[in-house]
């Protein structure tokens, strides 16, 4: 509702003040080393996808070379990065997954 509307009678500002936060894709790269079954755990623990769900974005990325894993503000897309490439270093895999501006 802007100024001079029916409503409730308050005046509330056309421009809200607060902006939505720029997101960020979370992307999970195809490699020839790390096994499906992984990649589908990282998804699960990590993005919180189910088994199907987890298993359709692998394949995907998989057979196209990259796929988004989710989409965040940059703080928690950063962070979920960080943990996925913990992991995956911790288990000596090579995937790599990275950030891209939405
Ligand atoms: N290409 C891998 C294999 O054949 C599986 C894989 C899928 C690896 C997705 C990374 O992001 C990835 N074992």
């Amino acid at each position: 509702e802007g100024d001079g509307g029916a409503g409730t009678g308050l005046a509330t500002k056309t421009r809200p003040k607060t902006k939505k936060p720029a997101m960020y894709k979370v992307l999970m790269l195809n490699d020839d080393y790390t096994p499906m079954e992984f990649v589908v755990y990282v998804l699960e623990r990590f993005f919180n996808k189910g088994r199907e769900e987890a298993t359709q974005i692998m394949l995907h990325v998989h057979q196209r070379g990259v796929g988004i894993c989710g989409v965040f503000p940059y703080e928690i897309a950063e962070t979920k990065v960080n943990q996925v490439m913990d992991m995956a270093r911790k288990e000596q895999h090579p995937l790599q997954c990275t950030l891209e501006k939405e």
